[in-house]
C-alpha cells in the first residue's frame, strides 16, 4: 500500500512533482532517464512514517551532509523516466531518509527504487540551503535544448553574459528569475566536482547552467523552480528565433531594465 494513502499533504507534494515531470517530458527536456527532481519532505513526515521499518539497508552516499541528519526526500529514481514518473511517481521514485551518520540513507517508501544518479549534487544543494536557513525545498535538474545549445558558445559562459542577454529578451524573465543564471564549467555527470561547483554558484544564483549538459535550479517548491527554467527557456527561444530570422535581437535597453528593477524591487 502506498505511503500516500490518507496523507493528503504528502500526496499533494508528490502530485506536484508528477505534474512537473509531465511538463519536462512535453517540453522535450527529458529524453530517456534525463533529469532529476528531489524535494525535502521532512515537514510532511508524520510519526507513523518515522517508525516504519526501512525497505532497504543503509546505502552510503560517499560524503557527509551535516545539515541533512534525519531529513526525508522524495527522489526520482536512477534510470527511471520522467514520462513514467508523471503518471506513477511512487513507482519511478522513492522517499529516502538520511541516517544519523549524515553520510548514508535508507529507502523508506514505496518501493526499492534507488535515487537519481545526481544524488550528490541534489543533497549538496539541500545541505547548503538548510545550512544557510533557506526555506527552499525543491531541486530540479533538466535538459532544456535551447539553453544547453547556448552553453556551447564560449562567449555565453562568461559571468552574467547569459543572464543579461536572457533578461533583456522579455521583461518577465528578470521579474521571475531575479537572481539570474550561474555557470558551472563542464564536469562529469553525477560527480562531487559537479556538486561542489554547483553549490558555489548557489551563493549568488537560484539557477545554474551546467555547461553542455543541462540546468539545475532550486526554490520553494518544484512548480516555482519549473517556472523559472521555463521563463529562461522562453527568453532563449526568442533570442534563437530572432537569430534564425537573420538578425541580432535588440534586447531591452539598459534604461528599460533599470525601470523593471525598480518597479519590481528586484535584488540585482
Ligand atoms: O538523471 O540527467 O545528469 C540523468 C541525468 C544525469
Ligand atoms: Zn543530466
Amino acid at each position: 500500500m502506498s505511503i500516500l494513502i490518507n496523507r493528503p499533504e504528502l500526496e499533494k507534494k508528490i502530485n506536484e512533482v508528477a505534474e512537473v515531470a509531465g511538463y519536462l517530458w512535453q517540453k522535450g527536456w527529458a529524453e530517456r532517464n534525463g533529469g532529476n527532481i528531489t524535494v525535502n519532505l521532512t515537514h510532511e513526515i508524520d510519526n507513523e512514517i518515522r517508525h516504519l521499518p526501512p525497505i532497504s539497508g543503509a546505502i552510503s552516499i560517499g560524503r557527509t551532509f551535516p545539515h541533512l541528519k534525519g531529513c526525508y526526500f522524495y527522489c526520482k529514481g536512477a534510470n527511471f523516466r520522467m514520462r513514467d514518473l508523471a503518471r506513477r511517481p511512487m513507482e519511478n521514485g522513492s522517499i529516502i531518509r538520511i541516517l544519523d551518520d549524515c553520510s548514508s540513507y535508507v529507502i523508506v517508501a514505496d518501493q526499492l527504487v534507488k535515487p537519481t544518479s545526481e544524488l550528490a549534487s541534489h543533497l549538496s544543494m539541500h545541505n547548503y540551503l538548510i545550512g544557510k536557513g533557506s526555506s527552499y525545498k525543491a531541486a530540479l535538474h533538466t535538459h532544456p535544448i535551447d539553453l544547453i545549445a547556448m552553453t556551447h558558445h564560449p562567449a555565453f559562459l562568461k559571468k552574467d553574459v547569459l543572464t543579461h542577454l536572457l533578461w533583456s529578451m522579455i521583461p518577465e524573465t528578470r521579474a521571475f528569475c531575479p537572481r539570474g543564471l550561474g555557470i558551472v564549467p563542464y564536469a562529469l555527470p553525477g560527480s562531487f566536482e559537479l556538486a561542489d561547483a554547483t553549490i558555489r554558484e548557489l551563493d549568488e544564483y537560484d539557477v545554474v547552467m551546467w555547461e553542455k549538459h543541462g540546468i539545475c535550479a532550486v526554490g520553494e517548491n518544484v512548480m516555482e523552480v519549473f517556472d523559472m527554467i521555463d521563463t529562461l527557456s522562453k527568453s532563449a527561444q526568442i533570442y534563437l528565433t530572432a537569430k534564425s530570422m537573420g538578425f541580432e535581437p535588440e534586447g531591452m535597453t539598459l534604461a528599460q531594465m533599470e525601470e523593471m528593477k525598480k518597479a519590481f524591487n528586484l535584488p540585482k
